[in-house]
């Protein structure tokens, strides 16, 4: 798919552990772009469409059955082709601007820093799946461990997913991949200090989405 132009669409993603404030700052990026009568699609991954809503439902629910880390990564792929195919793509090709919480930094995240699943085969699945499309812009929201659990914890309570029930030490590393990833890729890659508060964190993402319009 050809993405020329200054005014073209653009595909950006939002990334971070649990409890980043990812959802909040997705509606704030909608809120935005409408205000600038730029048509938008929020999204989140795995998910966005009713068929990989469902797969989603399969990696998260905490069931009797063990899912390794390969398989993991499989269902993450399989939702993101569903969800590319169904609504991604084509919103682009409307023209319309699409915000996705999560995308394929957090496989390379959290299957591969997080579980060590191999880099290199992630990458040749990224590249069966969605080819050379890349977010235009993925705000990075960067936020310790305990903080970004305290959050998401505090919402959830018992009803934590398979993430989320996760131990500190794996969201350590998670933090630290996407961090190693925002180092290789600055330019695409932008870290937004998402510890301070709220009105701060807007003001960080406002910011980055004026030098971007
Ligand atoms: N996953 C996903 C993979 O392992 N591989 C993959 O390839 C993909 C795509 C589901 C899980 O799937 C995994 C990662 C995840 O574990 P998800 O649905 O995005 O992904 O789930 P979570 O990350 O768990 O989403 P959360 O809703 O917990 O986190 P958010 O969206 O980052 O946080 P948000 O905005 O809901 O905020 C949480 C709370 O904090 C408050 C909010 O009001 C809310 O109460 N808050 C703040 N409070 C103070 N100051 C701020 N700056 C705040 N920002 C938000």
């Amino acid at each position: 798919m050809s993405r020329p132009g200054p005014r073209a669409a653009r595909f950006i993603t939002l990334e971070g552990i649990e409890g980043a404030g990812k959802s909040t700052v997705a509606r704030i990026v909608g809120e935005w772009l409408t205000q600038h009568s730029i048509p938008v699609r929020l999204t989140r991954e795995p998910g966005g469409t009713p068929l990989a809503e469902r797969v989603r439902q399969i990696v998260l629910e905490r069931g009797s059955e063990h899912l390794s880390p390969v398989t993991e990564t499989l269902l993450m792929f399989a939702a993101r082709g569903i969800h590319l195919e169904n609504l991604i793509r084509p919103a682009l090709e409307r023209g319309e601007w699409v915000v996705c919480d999560r995308f394929t930094d957090a496989t390379r995240a959290y299957q591969g820093s997080g579980r060590g699943v191999d880099a290199k085969w992630i990458e040749d699945l990224a590249t069966a799946v969605h080819g050379s499309l890349q977010p235009d812009c993925t705000l990075l929201l960067d936020v310790p461990v305990a903080v970004g659990l305290a959050r998401a914890r505090g919402r959830s309570g018992s009803s934590a997913d398979r993430f989320e029930a996760e131990v500190e030490a794996f969201f350590e590393r998670v933090r630290a991949g996407y961090l190693e990833q925002a180092a290789r890729e600055p330019r695409r890659i932008r870290v937004i200090d998402a510890a301070a508060d709220l009105a701060e964190v807007e003001g960080q993402v406002i910011q980055i989405l004026q030098g971007f319009v």
